[in-house]
């Protein structure tokens, strides 16, 4: 639980028109020990879905996986216990909130791989706009180098030509979903990254505890490009609010968990819920209702 006045009126509204907002020291020591912790026990036992997104000729790789809280009993204890749940449904203004997924995503020292621009949603087995991810650097890590944002782009109403995820997969991984997202895409995704000042893109110098928050529809990506000396050790957790429901799309859904939310008896259109997707947080007020 977290006071109220951590998360004021103005960080509401940033979210709100901006699609995300960077909100310091909202995790304590203890909770960046948990996640660190968990971290090492999850690089050693990751899921089937764990992939490498880049390993460079000098060795240095970038580290994806996702929905390992299952099997990691530091992600639980996060999941169930920090004020993670509770940041996401203020922010959103959400009644009720659902955890929807982890990932994580490890770079090694120097690392020049760039997380390509892209929307989350798309790629999601659910839809709605109270979504949003909580991304939390577990070592400092300098504005050039964190994940970047273009401010309002989640209030467009407008789904860009997705990035196909399948192609980083350099030690050609057996299983590995790949695409054509032709299909859904209505424009192709500009680029940001040659002009980001047009943009307005935005980013942050942030330290352990600090995290950014943002919702699914925002475009975001340019992480990467670590100096020589620093590695980048992010967790982030996928929350869930009010209008979201069940969505399994034709296609470009990656990871795709619609066969995995069916056996938990989740079907089209099902608000989240069960033990898959369970209900963390619900505010106060709604409550006393
Ligand atoms: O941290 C990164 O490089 C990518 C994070 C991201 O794209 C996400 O959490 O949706």
């Amino acid at each position: 639980m977290i006071s109220p006045h951590t998360i004021d009126q103005a960080s509401i509204d940033q979210f709100g028109r901006d699609g995300v907002v960077m909100l310091p020291q909202m995790f304590s020591a203890e909770w960046i020990e948990v996640l660190t912790e968990g971290l090492t026990r999850h690089l050693d036992n990751p899921t089937q879905r764990a992939r490498i997104w880049d390993r460079d000729q000098h060795g240095r790789t970038m580290f994806w996986d996702s929905m390992a809280w299952h099997d990691i009993p530091e992600y639980q204890r996060f999941v169930y216990g920090s004020p993670a749940a509770e940041i996401a449904g203020r922010l959103m203004s959400s009644s009720q909130v659902n955890f929807y997924f982890d990932a994580v995503f490890v770079r090694s020292a120097g690392s020049q791989f760039e997380t390509p621009w892209h929307q989350d949603e798309p790629y999601w087995s659910v839809a709605g706009h109270d979504t949003c991810t909580v991304w939390m650097p577990l070592v400092p890590v300098a504005a050039a180098n964190a994940l970047a944002f273009v401010p309002g782009s989640h209030r467009n109403n407008r789904v860009f030509d997705q990035y196909d995820f399948g192609l980083l997969n350099p030690d050609d991984k057996a299983d590995v979903d790949r695409s054509d997202f032709s299909a859904i895409a209505e424009a192709d995704v500009p680029d940001i990254g040659a002009d980001p000042e047009a943009f307005g893109v935005v980013s942050w110098d942030m330290e352990p505890g600090d995290c950014v928050v943002f919702n699914s529809r925002i475009l975001h990506g340019g992480s990467g490009k670590l100096p020589d000396d620093r590695d980048l050790r992010v967790f982030t957790s996928k929350w869930l609010g009010d209008d979201v429901r069940i969505a399994f799309r034709d296609e470009g859904m990656d990871p795709d968990f619609s066969e995995m939310m069916t056996s938990f008896g989740l079907a089209e259109g099902d608000r989240p819920g069960g033990e898959l997707l369970p209900e963390i947080w619900r505010s106060p007020d709604e409550r006393r209702s």
